[in-house]
């Protein structure tokens, strides 16, 4: 039986509404007592200011003394890769990477884990597989790592440099690619499932100003948000000589309104623009709220894996450098800060008999903008055509997948597009859009069409 839109009762049950806090709104703005360490001026903002730290200098005095002192948040240079923690298929080691973990944590510190799944830094076992079989293998250590550290990991680099230099935009070619493009999404399942309080990471490298290679990263965030594919931010590396791209606030900007955090993840910066240049990339941090964290790739220029070209904060002594104090002004001048994200989902249930539907919201907000994700479930009987009434009083679509609309702004009504029309009794598909301003009160109700 197809019934049309009138014989179906329109009035929504709102079933449920969930409301889930998920970042902490702190918005305090310059003041007369500026921080002295970089951790307490970026926590000023909500932010956080971070290292890699390498295992084997733990017993450095100078090196913890400007740890402890500095950062608050840590990232394993080495010691949570793949070939560290599983050097033979199935036997796992994490005697290093704990120490990082346990060193941070025991003095107040939080850690980003670096990165389950890179086509570098493989043990060789897994260098010579392929296919299933290291689809199963790779899959396997996402699980596992991400198990042994689960609650203890603010961030993970799910997978790490996956996409190709150059002007193509698209995936690099490596053994991990060779099992499927849809290896990486399956990473972030996996992920998921192992650790669901983490934040799951995509993390590259040039691609900090907007180029083909960020193109095609954002196209696949993009992707992955309009299908509910797991993802939290994206890790912008940030491996500087002189200058950050002209662009840089722009495309950390365009990420951050897809509806992940950005993070500077790897940020080192050679030349003798230096202190400028570190200046410029911590300001375009601040002014993109969502844009939570920077993260140095080594504390004295004596740390980094750029021999010779000196590119961080401290001197190979650890004397404080003039970038050290270009970045401490610049967050101590304050920005917006992580605002409060909410999601809410919202299920309203209009005649789920036959020839009914239901229709259920999960909504990600942030200051200024959002993403809205709407499940069209089938009653009793199968759907050959829906469509979906929402309400948008305040905000403004800017882009939607999977579904036609009458409009950008106020009554809105999506219709099925043709691959999606069809939905079986009981079964269910899903479109969704982002916007400017808010989605608040946006309850939509299904008809069948
Ligand atoms: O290459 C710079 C970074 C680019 N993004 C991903 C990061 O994970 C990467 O970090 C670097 C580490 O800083 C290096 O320390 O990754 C390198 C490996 O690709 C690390 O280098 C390795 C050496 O290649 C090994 O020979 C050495 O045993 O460091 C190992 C431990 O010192």
């Amino acid at each position: 039986m197809k019934l049309t839109s009138r014989s179906v009762s329109l009035v929504p049950i709102v079933s449920t509404v969930a409301t889930v806090a998920l970042g902490a709104s702190l918005l305090l703005a310059a003041n007369a007592n500026a921080a002295t360490t970089l951790g307490a001026a970026a926590a000023q903002s909500g932010r956080y200011f971070g290292t890699a730290v390498a295992a084997g200098k733990l017993g450095d005095q100078t090196y913890v003394n400007i740890l402890n002192a500095e950062f608050n948040m840590v990232t394993a240079e080495n010691e949570m890769k793949w070939d560290a923690t599983e050097p033979n298929r199935g036997q796992f080691t994490y005697s290093n990477g704990d120490r990082i973990l346990n060193q941070a944590i025991g003095n107040g510190k939080r850690v980003r884990g670096h990165a389950l799944l890179w086509h570098q830094q493989q043990p060789g076992w897994a260098q010579g597989l392929g296919g299933s079989d290291l689809r199963q293998a790779a899959l396997n250590h996402v699980t596992q790592v991400a198990t042994h550290y689960k609650g203890k990991i603010y961030a993970w680099d799910v997978v790490n440099e996956a996409f190709a230099d150059g002007g193509s935009g698209g995936r690099r070619d490596s053994n991990l690619q060779r099992t499927g493009n849809d290896w990486i999404e399956a990473a972030f399942r996996a992920a998921r499932a192992a650790d669901p309080a983490a934040k799951l990471c995509y993390n590259d490298y040039n691609t900090d100003g907007i180029n083909a290679k960020s193109t095609g990263i954002y196209n696949m965030v993009r992707d992955f948000k309009s299908r509910g594919v797991p993802i939290d931010c994206v890790g912008l590396q940030s491996h500087l000589s002189n200058n950050a791209p002209s662009d840089y606030q722009a495309n950390i900007q365009r990420f951050a309104d897809l509806g992940v955090d950005v993070q500077i993840t790897e940020l080192d910066i050679s030349g003798s623009n230096q202190a400028n240049a570190y200046g410029a990339v911590t300001r375009a941090c601040m002014a993109v709220p969502r844009c939570t964290g920077i993260t140095t790739w080594g504390i004295r220029d004596t740390d980094s894996w750029r021999t010779g070209e000196n590119p961080l904060l401290f001197t190979g002594s650890g004397a404080k450098k003039p970038a050290y104090t270009a970045v401490l002004d610049a967050l101590n001048a304050g920005g917006p800060g992580p605002t409060t994200t909410t999601t809410t989902t919202t299920t309203t249930t209009n005649n789920p008999g036959p020839g009914g539907c239901t229709a259920s919201v999960s909504l990600n907000e942030w200051n200024g903008g959002f993403v809205a994700n709407i499940k069209v479930t089938a009653g009793s009987s199968a759907l050959t055509g829906w469509r979906v009434a929402t309400t948008l009083s305040n905000g403004t679509v800017t882009n939607a997948w999977s579904a036609g609309r009458s409009g950008n702004s106020g009554a809105i009504t999506w219709s099925n597009v043709d691959y999606n029309g069809s939905v079986p009794a009981g079964g269910s598909t899903e479109f969704g859009f982002q916007g400017t301003g808010s989605a608040s009160g946006l309850t939509p109700t299904c008809s069948a069409s």
